[in-house]
């Protein structure tokens, strides 16, 4: 039996990590649960890619499988704590569900801007089962973003921009990193993660600097960002005006935070490098046959890139290494549908049909 009385509450994210948090006396106690997502060490898939410490942060355990909801936590809370009722961004499908989650349960006005057609079924279905007010955009995300920002300027519709563009979002995400090097005992050697809007890398690289700073861990990892080979405008060092990749929630073309974003690879020794959509896929099947994880396809080029470094050699086989999986696998479905082809066999309802189908 455990003794009930060591048995402790699960701790909002907001109140574990207060203290590197915008959070004062007047923020609201919002809460969906968001955090303490699982440090996951792979044996299986470790062992394929020949590294001894690989692990997984699993963000696809939060309320609505996506980080971005550790941000947008934040922001939604101090949009309330600032007199907001209504709440806007442009998404490439993670944030609008987010948004729509946290602006539900905090009974405000939602509204995304989506690129027409980009976007994977389930996040679509999340933020309209949630109620928001879906705008499918004829344009990519970038023209989205561009189109909120001006919105949120204007005064004839006052609305709180919860884009990571807002610094409360950045400031939420960088918990991820806390929790890290909380669960390791210390700072990984190597944090890999997905870029699209480069937001997350920037948090993160700002999480590990704040502990860095305390003294809570000796060192910083490197950062290595990975994004998809037909939209890396960070690898090319230029905007790219037509982004293409199956990786559609990392399908963008202009990065908001392009600066943060390049300092955080910088100041860490790190690198930012592109995986093709092959690559992408074959980590994405990796990760759930070897390790039982299903990720969403984007989340898989931190994976990709991983696999790639360490087949050219160029990764130490005994580092410590963390690739964030940043969104839950079943969002997308019918990529997981084409990934797999037509598998499934088919049989009569007997133990002989069924034993002839396996071919047994
Ligand atoms: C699963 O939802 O930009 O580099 O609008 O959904 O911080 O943008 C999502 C991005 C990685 C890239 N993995 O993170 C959006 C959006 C997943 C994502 C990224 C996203 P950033």
């Amino acid at each position: 039996m455990n003794d009930r009385a060591t048995m402790v509450p699960r701790p909002r994210l907001m109140d574990r990590y207060r203290e590197w948090l915008p959070v004062t006396d007047a923020t609201p106690r919002l809460s969906l649960g968001e955090g303490g997502t699982p440090l996951v060490r792979t044996e299986r898939l470790g062992a394929r890619y020949g590294l001894r410490n690989l692990h997984v942060k699993v963000e696809g355990m939060n309320p609505t499988g996506s980080f971005k909801d550790r941000g947008m936590v934040v922001a939604v809370a101090k949009a309330i704590e600032g007199g907001a009722r209504s709440i806007i961004c442009a998404s490439t499908g993670n944030t609008s569900a987010s948004a729509a989650a946290y602006g539900a349960a905090a009974g405000l006005e939602v509204v995304v801007l989506l690129p027409k057609g980009a976007i994977a079924a389930g996040k679509l279905l999340q933020a309209l089962v949630a109620g928001a007010r879906v705008v499918a955009v004829d344009g990519n995300f970038d023209a989205a973003l561009s189109v909120v920002r001006a919105l949120a300027e204007r005064d004839d519709h006052p609305i709180s921009l919860v884009n990571s563009v807002n610094p409360h979002r950045l400031a939420g995400q960088k918990t991820a990193a806390f929790e890290i090097c909380d669960d390791l005992g210390r700072a990984p050697d190597i944090l890999a993660i997905p870029v699209g809007n480069a937001g997350n890398i920037s948090a993160y690289g700002a999480g590990f600097t704040d502990y860095a700073m305390a003294g809570i861990v000796e060192r910083r990892p490197r950062m290595l960002g990975f994004q998809a080979a037909g939209a890396a405008p960070l690898v090319l060092g230029r905007p790219v005006d037509r982004p293409e990749t199956i990786a559609t929630a990392i399908r963008i073309g202009n990065p908001a935070s392009w600066t943060l974003a390049t300092a955080a690879r910088d100041e860490s020794g790190g690198r930012i490098e592109a995986v093709t959509d092959d690559e992408i896929l074959a980590a994405y099947r990796d990760v759930a046959s070897e390790e039982g994880i299903f990720c969403e396809p984007s989340s898989a080029a931190s994976l990709a890139g991983v696999a790639k470094l360490a087949r050219a050699g160029e990764l130490d086989p005994d580092a410590t290494i963390v690739a964030v999986l940043t969104g839950n696998g079943l969002k997308d479905p019918h990529t997981a549908e084409a990934a797999v082809g037509d598998r499934i066999l088919e049989a009569a309802s007997s133990v002989d049909g069924v034993r002839a189908a396996l071919g047994w």
